[in-house]
């Protein structure tokens, strides 16, 4: 649950320096024979970090040092964060996403976990379909291939060796070991994907610390094994970003002149939202059903539904719920499409 944004070329003269016992007179390695290797915490950013979780937040000196020192870094998952999956076209995207075992599984765990689920469908507003939809996009609704690091080591490889995300996985970091405290787990017992995101939902320890429900009230956020959590922070995530009971995510749209002109004219962006009755104005249709207010905000976006064509999509208030969750339209879309798919066996 990343949104990567505009991602630029991988400069990699930042990478050597911080990996322990470097020569520098040494060629820089490319990534890919780079090492693994453990932290300098003579380095700035951790004499800063180390200073900032002591004094701020009262972890010990000692124990952070002996922790820090038994991080392994992971330096082949900077080449990952330079080649995201959501910057593919979305016919691509959904096709490596959406497969038809992946959708007969997922009606399958829909039906095993249903009164759960309706519970949890109606005290947040969050659609069941939705809720399961996320988790099979982002791990196959628990299949834990996808967790093939520990997520210390992840965290702190992306500090350490990833400047543009450098500030982001600060806060990680200090977020996860305020969760490793809080939530009594040992630091390098949780696996990660190469993001540093865990759990069955995925979620960054920042969003662990302030959307985890304990559902089952067994004392514990657990998102590893509760299904009642898991769902749960599932829908409390998307509720606190605007999820809408009964909302839409998106529609197609169509510009009463459909020439490729007009269509380059109309504004795209997730976030860019106009009220509904504006875009009636300039001639945008979109098929509302009657119960949706004239007032209610919409964003558009251009995508490829198949390859060689682009088409115009009308983004809806949950639709921008879900992509807080991941900030890309690919994502967004996959979701929307994968929760339809899980719906179907339902009415059959
Ligand atoms: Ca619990």
């Amino acid at each position: 649950m990343i949104g990567w944004g505009a991602l630029l070329s991988l400069d990699l003269s930042w990478v050597y320096p911080l990996l322990a016992h470097a020569d520098p007179s040494s060629p820089l390695p490319s990534l890919s024979q780079a090492p693994a290797s453990s932290l300098n915490l003579d380095d700035p950013r951790y004499v800063s970090l180390i200073k900032d979780l002591t004094q701020r937040h009262q972890f010990g000196a000692a124990d952070l040092k002996a922790l820090f020192g038994k991080v392994v870094l992971q330096a082949e998952i900077i080449e990952k964060f330079e080649r995201p999956p959501e910057l593919l076209p979305y016919y691509e995207y959904r096709r490596r996403f959406i497969k038809d075992d992946l959708v007969l599984r997922g009606q399958a765990y829909v039906q095993e976990n249903l009164k759960l689920l309706q519970g949890i469908e109606e005290e947040f507003g969050v659609p069941k379909e939705v809720i399961c939809s996320i988790l099979g996009i982002e791990t196959k609704f628990g299949h834990p291939r996808v967790e093939k690091y520990r997520a210390f080591d992840i965290l702190n490889t992306a500090y350490a060796l990833y400047p543009r995300r450098e500030r982001f996985y600060r806060e990680e970091l200090i977020a996860y070991l305020l969760l490793c405290r809080e939530e009594g787990i040992d630091p390098f017992s949780v696996n990660s994907s190469y993001a540093g995101a865990f759990g069955v939902p995925q979620f960054m320890p920042t969003s662990f610390r302030k959307y985890a429900v304990d559902y089952d009230k067994d004392g514990k956020r657990n998102l590893w094994t509760s299904n009642g959590d898991i769902f749960a922070s599932v829908a409390n995530y998307l509720k606190s970003f605007g999820w809408k009971r009964n909302g839409l995510t998106y529609l197609p749209a169509r510009l009463s002149d459909d020439s490729p002109q007009r269509l380059k004219s109309v504004e795209v962006g997730i976030r860019k939202t106009i009220p509904l009755s504006r875009a009636a104005e300039m001639g945008i249709q979109i098929p509302l059903p009657a119960s949706i207010q004239k007032d209610e905000s919409v964003s558009f976006a251009l995508y490829q539904p198949q390859e060689g064509t682009e088409a115009l999509l009308a983004l809806f208030e949950n639709f921008r719920s879900i992509t807080s969750y991941n900030y890309s339209l690919n994502y967004g879309l996959v979701v929307a499409d994968f929760s339809e798919m899980l719906l179907k066996r339902e009415s059959s």
